[in-house]
């Protein structure tokens, strides 16, 4: 589909309405119109087929084995007891498994035509929602995961229901077409939720002729927006296209530093695309961070580009405009609110910390490891994930909180509770973190095959096998308890956040994946490419030389980061020109050389 169409769906759409309603009417069709999927995704689902049977199906010239996937909202991932229970149940309308995203949402896959409509009221009912988590709009607002009961995250949290409120699309169409035009009050968490910013579905009082914010055409792509407290980067906060740091005085918020222009997906050889790491833009007192917010979307919303979708996200907006530019139009949409230079930044590591602490209010949570996200009863042995939160609900009535690493974390335990929930974890054979690998707890890979359908290789299947083989490699030389950010995706588009990590793999065809290395477990250094192409059998041997190296140079207590980046880039990290110019050179020396040649 052309950028254009897209664009010309968007502005035809009457809010977003479409044809959907009329399409999910008609019981004959196993699918929707193409254009139809592009309004749906504002909604919350994707349409798909599963790519597992593609092929048989087609030389059988039978039909694709339609389904959707529905994406539930929630900032900072806070999530009920009583929303967990109502998700939970609602897999019995789709494949059967809960796949927690790494941005802190619900994904259901396999939802049949017939049923789509079954899945995002219950999922309404719960009192989250699904409007807004995909489509050309801000999307799920990520929030510091853990939650410690201190005067920074609670304001973190506290600013991404804000920002999820002030950012949620305005037209009825939504309440129309999924719950009969019905209004639903939506209740993000019962975590430590100021009732004043709980949030709506819009219902038909409370509408704009035309969307206050986003007009007809909405935002020209995907928006995404991350609040990280230091040192701890779990958001990943320079992968966000805007970011928030808070700033502590006294004890207390007093203002948030703003960064902008992060964003991942890129095209193989196509070098107009390419990741990038936010920038800082300005510092904001904190009554004045959501009124910042909107003149950076509203900026993206005017100045982005709407040609060229492959070019449309803010990333590319603030490379044209200059980070000058950029903060200069930015600031002239706020008039009376004053900006200070950004407060300078220091992460330490975006990993989950997994297991059990304390709250700071007498009660405790625990991080559970959950492998690459998906939540399924495993058969002869293996953990029973959905059981296991289920009964965590149903019985202790605790909620969750779901993390950028895509763990699960069980909140608000008092301690009579804790000997409880391990006893449930122990007999739905839930494993703790404790002897793992430390690249195991933080590694992560996409969904891919065989839903989505732009993978080009295995992601999510394929990782788990891969780092069996990390896992012996870093036994065998010592290095278990060092933490090497490993994640792979299926493609470039860069869902499992590759390209800042130590060892990035991206699938370019089926068992082949262009190897990118020097990332940052801070999250605050791209990685450069290293391999053009890796084949999957070849991973091992691939890895073994760097992990070699790094044991034998390291100096005491140092990371694989701060070693790659102290003896391979001078320690200095790439900047994004150097990054562009790097791969631009690689990938022009690369061109008709062998595959296995290092880039
Ligand atoms: Fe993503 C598209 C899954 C986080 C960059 N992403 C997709 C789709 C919807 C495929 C499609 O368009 O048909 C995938 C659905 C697969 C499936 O079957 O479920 C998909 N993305 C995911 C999730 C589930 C991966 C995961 O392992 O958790 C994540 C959902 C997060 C959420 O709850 O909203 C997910 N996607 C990301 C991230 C990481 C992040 O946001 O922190 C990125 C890189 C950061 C960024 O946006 O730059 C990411 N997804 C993309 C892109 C490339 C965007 C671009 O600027 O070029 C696409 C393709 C597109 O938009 O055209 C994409
Ligand atoms: Fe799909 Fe590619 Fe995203 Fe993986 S990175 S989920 S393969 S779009």
């Amino acid at each position: 589909m052309s950028k254009a169409s897209v664009e010309e769906i968007k502005l035809e759409s009457q809010g977003l309405r479409g044809e959907i309603a009329e399409n999910f009417a008609d019981a004959a069709l196993t699918h929707v119109d193409e254009s139809e999927n592009v309004l749906l995704k504002f909604h919350g689902s994707y349409q798909q087929d599963d790519r597992d049977l593609r092929a048989a199906l087609t030389k059988e010239k039978k039909e694709k084995a339609w389904s959707f996937m529905v994406r539930s909202k929630m900032p900072g991932g806070r999530i009920s007891a009583q929303q967990w229970l109502i998700h939970h149940d609602l897999c019995v309308l789709s494949e059967g498994s809960l796949r927690l995203t790494n941005r802190q949402g619900i994904q259901l896959h396999g939802v049949l035509k017939g049923n789509l409509k079954a899945v995002i009221a219950g999922i309404c009912h719960s009192g989250l929602t699904t409007m807004g988590a995909c489509g050309d709009v801000v999307r799920n607002t990520m929030a510091p995961a853990a939650p410690i009961k201190d005067a920074a995250r609670l304001d973190a949290q506290l600013l991404s229901e804000e920002i999820s409120q002030r950012f949620l699309w305005r037209s009825s169409a939504y309440a129309d077409i999924w719950l009969d035009g019905e209004k639903i009050d939506l209740d993000w968490a019962e975590v430590d939720v100021n009732p004043d910013v709980r949030a709506k579905t819009i219902a038909k009082d409370e509408m704009a002729a035309e969307d206050p914010i986003y007009g007809k055409l909405y935002l020209p792509r995907k928006f995404k927006v991350g609040i990280a407290i230091e040192p701890q980067n779990d958001v990943d906060v320079f992968s966000q296209d805007l970011g928030f740091i808070p700033h502590m005085v006294d004890g207390n918020v007093e203002g948030y530093t703003v960064t902008v222009g992060g964003g991942f997906g890129m095209s193989h050889g196509q070098l107009n695309t390419r990741p990038f790491l936010a920038q800082p833009l300005f510092y904001v007192k904190r009554e004045n961070v959501v009124d910042a917010a909107e003149a950076i979307v509203t900026t993206q919303r005017d100045h982005g580009n709407r040609t060229e979708r492959k070019n449309a996200r803010m990333k590319y907006t603030v490379q044209t405009m200059g980070i000058d530019g950029f903060r200069a139009e930015v600031v002239s949409r706020l008039p009376g609110i004053e900006t200070f230079p950004a407060k300078p930044l220091n992460f330490a590591t975006v990993e989950d910390n997994l297991g059990w602490f304390e709250q700071g209010d007498g009660k405790l949570f625990c991080a559970v490891y959950i492998s690459m996200g998906r939540l399924t009863n495993r058969e002869e042995g293996g953990p029973q994930y959905l059981d296991a939160f289920n009964e965590i609900a149903r019985d202790l009535g605790l909620p969750f909180v779901v993390t950028p690493n895509t763990n699960l974390i069980i909140a608000e335990v008092a301690p009579e509770q804790k000997a409880a929930v391990d006893a449930i974890l122990a007999k739905h054979q839930v494993p703790h973190a404790d002897g793992m690998t430390a690249t195991r707890r933080v590694a992560h890979a996409c969904v891919a095959l065989p839903t989505c359908g732009l993978s080009l290789s295995e992601s999510e299947r394929a990782l788990p096998g891969v780092l069996d083989e990390f896992d012996t490699i870093l036994r065998e030389l010592g290095l278990e308890n060092d933490p090497i950010l490993v994640r792979m995706t299926g493609c470039p588009n860069g869902c499992g956040r590759p390209y800042n990590a130590d060892f990035g793999f991206v699938g370019r065809a089926p068992n082949k994946y262009a190897l990118f290395v020097g990332g940052s477990i801070a999250g605050d250094r791209l990685a450069g490419l290293e391999q053009k192409v890796v084949i999957r059998g070849d991973i091992s041997a691939t890895v073994r030389p760097y992990l070699e190296a790094y044991k034998a140079e390291r100096t005491a207590g140092e990371t694989f980061s701060a070693w790659f980046g102290r003896t391979r880039q001078n320690g200095e990290a790439p900047t994004p020109e150097q990054f562009h110019i790097e791969l631009t050179e690689r990938a022009a020396k690369l061109a008709g050389a062998k595959a296995d040649e290092a880039g």
